[in-house]
């Protein structure tokens, strides 16, 4: 009988494994604010350094039909990002790059394409292994000085 226990305890966190291991995926949907459509619901997200992250921009609910996008920055870049969106606000090409400045790649660690409203976007990327405070925006011209979160990565 005491056998039995075991074996039922060893299959139950057997089980129980398994399903850290789902979890062990951080599941985000952003969308734009409801009462701020030039804004996030989340203004802050958290996450584990080096986790999988699967993201979704969900372009629903707002007040006011916008296009958005998400950004992933490394620290301290979301104002020089932001100067390069707004400069973005005058090319031609803008939105067929979904408003993702060319200089800004090298600081960017993950991004959506440009969402229209009512469609979606999910993305999936592994977390900074540094931790850190990692700053997102949107970059669609003039939105990032409101649209803007950070992103805790904790060890
Ligand atoms: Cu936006």
């Amino acid at each position: 009988m005491k056998h039995t226990c075991l074996l039922l305890t060893s299959i139950a966190s057997l089980a129980l494994t398994g399903l850290a291991q789902d979890a062990s995926v951080a599941v985000i949907e952003l969308k734009p604010d409801p009462m701020n459509p030039m804004g996030y619901n989340k203004t802050e997200l958290t996450v584990k350094a080096g986790q999988k992250v699967k993201l979704t921009l969900n372009n629903t609910g707002s007040v006011a039909p916008l296009a958005h996008n998400f950004l992933l920055l490394k620290p301290g870049k979301i104002e020089a990002v932001g100067a390069m969106a707004n400069v973005m606000m005058t090319d031609p090409q803008g939105p067929a790059k979904n408003y993702i400045p060319d200089g800004a790649k090298a600081d960017i660690l993950a991004h959506t394409k440009l969402v229209q409203p009512n469609q979606s976007d999910t993305i999936e990327f592994t977390a900074p292994a540094e931790a850190g405070d990692y700053p997102y925006m949107c970059t669609f011209p003039g939105h990032w000085l409101l649209m803007r979160g950070v992103m805790h990565v904790t060890k």
